[in-house]
């Protein structure tokens, strides 16, 4: 764990309920300030929060405010969250910083599973996951996320890594830092958007209680990091794979012209799919982000059962 009890302010609503040994499900703020456009972005996380608490569980939405690490945001901190526009894009990398210099800052997959760990939540409910860019060759570009998933030990429920990056080097990486990836309900790797990637999911299981199982078994062998579960969007949302892939492709040319890098790589792409798709793309990412949250509060209810 790298963020020390001291910097931490558990919302007591959430502090209670881990105490009881009642779910909690951790969910990230970067999808707030970087992945979503005011104001489908505050809209959207309420929502998923309601979806959170209706499956059972207490949402502690993640974000650096002023220096401190605030796990569970009231409403009112959330919507000035949502607004700001000098937020930072914390990863791993960058939490110290935003702590020690009182910054404002969201945190993305990484800093939220840091986080949530030394909170001590289990389960994190997202939209993808950052991984291996296309072009890494040449950027070196990989996602925080990825190592994180390696060392940190939480559930990360996600719609399958964004189908902006490289998805084969992507479960390479992932194979290859042992994390387990486990496909709900399907075979398929998901791809965000749409519900297959063409690539077969390493793993697979069909109910939350397995994947509690295979959570506490990790947990008892003493195996570090985290385990991914990728479950595909819900199919009335989905946007098939020749539509997003022609889109995803003017989007990545556009990033290379302009030379677009580190950290503003993956915002840059999310708002220009949703220009591209006139707002599909971002109905897709509402729906499976609250997809996601809905089964994240079933995984937590079965820890806590456990
Ligand atoms: N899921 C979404 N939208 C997002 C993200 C996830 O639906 O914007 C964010 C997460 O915070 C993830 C980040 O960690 O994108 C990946 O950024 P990078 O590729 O720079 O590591
Ligand atoms: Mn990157």
């Amino acid at each position: 764990m790298t963020a020390h009890p001291s910097f931490l302010d558990i919302a007591p609503e959430v502090a209670d309920a881990l105490a009881a040994g009642r779910p909690v499900v951790a969910l990230e703020s970067t999808i707030i300030t970087h992945g979503m456009p005011w104001p489908a972005n505050l809209e959207t996380a309420r929502a998923v929060e309601a979806v959170v608490r209706a499956g059972g569980a207490v949402p502690a939405t993640i974000a650096v405010i002023a220096g401190r690490i605030r796990v569970g945001l009231d409403d009112a901190t959330l919507e000035a969250l949502a607004q700001k526009s000098d937020v930072m894009k914390l990863s791993r990398a960058d939490l110290p910083f935003a702590v020690a210099a009182g910054r404002d800052g969201a945190t993305t997959v990484a800093a939220t599973m840091i986080c949530a760990a030394a909170a001590g939540i289990r389960v994190f409910a997202t939209g993808g996951i950052g991984g291996v860019h296309r072009g890494v060759e040449e950027t070196m570009d990989v996602s925080a996320d990825l190592e994180e998933l390696a060392r940190t030990p939480v559930c990360v429920v996600c719609a399958g890594a964004k189908a902006i990056l490289d998805l084969p080097r992507t479960l390479e990486a992932l194979e290859t830092r042992g994390v387990p990836v486990i496909g709900y309900r399907t075979d398929d790797l998901p791809a965000f958007w749409s519900r297959s990637s063409g690539l077969a999911a390493p793993l697979r299981l069909d109910d939350a209680a397995a994947i509690a199982s295979l959570i506490a078994a990790k947990r008892d062998l003493s195996l570090d990091g985290g385990v991914l579960v990728a479950n595909p969007v819900p199919e009335e949302a989905e946007i098939p794979r020749a539509e997003i892939d022609a889109h995803i492709a003017t989007a990545l040319a556009e990033a290379r012209a302009e030379r677009v890098s580190a950290k503003a790589v993956t915002p840059f792409l999310l708002g220009r799919l949703v220009a591209l798709t006139h707002g599909r793309s971002l109905a897709t990412n509402v729906a499976l982000v609250k997809n996601n949250a809905a089964l994240a509060a079933e995984i937590a209810g079965a820890l806590a059962q456990r």
